[in-house]
């Protein structure tokens, strides 16, 4: 049998990186959309895929452009597609709700329709969001809750979930979702909440910052490990029919209790360092959100394995590396 070849969109993003590295190494050819100033300056925006650039075939072109993604796709032509690309930051500055709609919704339905014309049986991924939940009237979630988003982003990505359900069932595409509830790791972006803990960890502990202005320490979320949830998606796509799948731990946590686990793998009170800033509070954000994945489990065999301590502090560990300092001794949390 030929190489089976990928195409990720995102691919210089956290999932879109440990996403790579599970294709390549399933001996899968992995191809890469990026922005062209991606390309420009790998070392700096591509630094999460620094170690595969050998490896994997990025081709510079913009979600926002119909005609460069038909042109990308007619020259890759994957067997399967992995559409993780998005503005994904939950804003909620006005500004910035209409280039949010634009690019995600656009951007998923340019790729969709193009790979409906040039390769209808390439299967395709779309990463959905517990954001499309919002405020859920049930909880847990699964696949038959009702979505009510409560964002910018997570209305995007309910236009994005019902393309993808309208292309399968109209076109028989073999285009799956899955509904990702939040999801972590040393790779995360900095202004998502966890990585800006364990970052401001790091800088505490190597003297360069004295404080961690955080928002609303009570929220909860259900935290996964991203490089597990990777694996969900590439399941997805192996499953002889396509569908949608929620993929979570089910274990909620607050933000205060990532806070205290973080300072304490430091060695630091975490009491004496966090201040709570009215600037990071949400008005209107989403409910505590739970998953229930026991879809995933039954049908693709797929569960959660590492647990909340033990991933917090893998990112500790990484950001303090990187600032070379030693974590103090492992610590019972
Ligand atoms: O916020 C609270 C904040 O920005 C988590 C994205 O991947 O997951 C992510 O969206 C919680 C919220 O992630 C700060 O209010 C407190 O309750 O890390 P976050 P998110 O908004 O849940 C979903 C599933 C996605 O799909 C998104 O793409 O933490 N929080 N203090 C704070 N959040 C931030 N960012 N900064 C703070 O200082």
């Amino acid at each position: 049998m030929s190489t089976k070849r990928a195409l990720i969109t995102g691919v210089n993003g956290q999932d879109g990186s440990y996403l790579a590295e599970e294709l390549l190494e399933r001996g899968y050819e992995v191809f890469g959309l990026v922005r062209r100033v991606g390309l420009e300056a790998p070392e700096h925006r591509l630094e999460r895929l620094v170690h595969l650039l050998d490896r994997i075939d990025l081709r510079a072109a913009s979600l926002e452009s119909y005609a460069g993604i038909f042109n990308a796709v007619a020259k890759i032509r994957p067997d399967e597609c992995y559409h993780l690309a998005a503005a994904s930051f939950v804003s909620y500055e006005f500004d910035d709700e209409f280039s949010t709609l634009t690019a995600n919704i656009n951007g998923t339905h340019y790729l969709l329709a193009a790979l409906k014309d040039l390769v209808p049986d390439c299967r395709f991924y779309f990463a959905g969001t517990s954001e499309m939940f919002g405020s859920a009237a049930s909880a847990p979630q699964n696949e038959q809750t009702r979505f009510r988003p409560r964002s910018i982003y997570g209305i995007s990505k309910v236009a994005g979930f019902e393309l993808i359900r309208n292309y399968r069932e109209r076109y028989g595409m073999h285009a799956s979702s899955g509904i990702l509830f939040n999801h972590e790791s040393p790779r995360r972006g900095h202004e998502f909440v966890t990585r800006k803990i364990t970052s401001g960890v790091a800088r505490i502990l190597a003297g360069h910052a004295s404080e961690l202005r955080l928002g609303n320490l009570d929220a909860e979320r259900d935290w996964g490990y991203a490089k597990e949830y990777v694996k969900a998606m590439w399941l997805m796509l192996q499953q002889p029919e396509p569908d949608d799948y929620v993929i979570a731990t089910g274990l909620l946590h607050s933000v205060r209790d990532f806070v205290r686990i973080a300072f304490q793998c430091a060695g630091l009170d975490w009491e004496r360092y966090v201040v709570t800033d009215p600037h990071f509070f949400r008005t209107g954000e989403s409910v505590a959100l739970c998953g229930d994945a026991s879809k995933a489990r039954r049908i693709l065999g797929w569960m959660p394995n590492k647990g909340f301590e033990e991933m917090v502090r893998e990112m500790v560990e990484a950001d303090c590396a990187a600032l070379g300092i030693p974590l103090p001794a492992r610590e019972a949390v």
